[in-house]
């Protein structure tokens, strides 16, 4: 399999960090979404990554959609989400926090990074960050003193919400010791090898 996007996207991240839990090797394609654009629309017409090319070379697109494929090909004893019921609800729930909050980070970003200083506008930013602390706040409740953010074991869910906690304190301005249940939470998980050979990290903070 061939995973298309660069690290420091937390979308990416969650799929190749999934892809060592799960023990299933993958060539990655370092490709940005900027500089690589059209090379990206050749595997994704959206030119939005992550992307990741079966060896029969069809192509899926959209994070979540992605991790369920791998989960499948694990198997039901593997899979990173709980198979059915409450638990894979609470999963789906926290992911869906977490991945919203990166939402909100990347179009902070976006706002410095693709709009000249005369267009950006404040109440938009200050909405998105508002949107992303909400949802932080309700993963760090949810964090509490548990090991996990859910039942006994590692899920989706602390591999999405990890990445997710890693890449908006490196990239957006935040005081992160706001959420400390969330940063140990995402602490234990940094310092696991599935994580830890594929670091993130050089995005330069984006002031607001
Ligand atoms: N919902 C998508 C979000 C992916 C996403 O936002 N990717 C960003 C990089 S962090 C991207 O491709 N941006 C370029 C664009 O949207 O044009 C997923 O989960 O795969």
């Amino acid at each position: 399999m061939i995973l298309i996007g660069m690290f420091d996207s937390p979308f990416v991240r969650r799929v190749a960090v999934t892809l060592n839990l799960l023990e299933l090797p993958f060539e990655h394609r370092n490709w940005s979404v900027g500089r690589d654009f059209e090379r990206i629309r050749q595997f994704n017409p959206l030119g939005r990554v992550p992307t990741l090319v079966r060896p029969d070379g069809e192509a899926l697109i959209e994070s979540a959609a992605i991790l369920d494929h791998l989960d499948e090909v694990a198997g039901p004893a593997r899979a990173l989400l709980p198979v059915s019921g409450p638990p894979r609800r609470t999963a789906l729930r926290l992911m869906a926090l977490a991945t919203g909050a990166a939402d909100k980070g990347v179009l902070q970003i976006y706002e410095t990074a693709f709009r000249p200083e005369e267009k950006r506008h404040a109440p938009w930013v200050e909405r998105c960050r508002l949107q992303m602390h909400s949802a932080l706040a309700v993963l760090d409740a949810q964090a509490g003193n548990r090991d996990w953010l859910q039942g006994q074991r590692m899920t989706q869910a602390d591999v999405t919400a990890a990445c997710v906690f890693t890449f908006l304190s490196e990239a957006v301005s935040m005081d992160a010791t706001r959420y400390p249940a969330l940063g140990r939470i995402t602490a234990r998980c940094e310092a696991l090898p599935a994580f830890a050979r594929v670091k993130a990290g050089w995005f330069a903070p984006t002031g607001t």
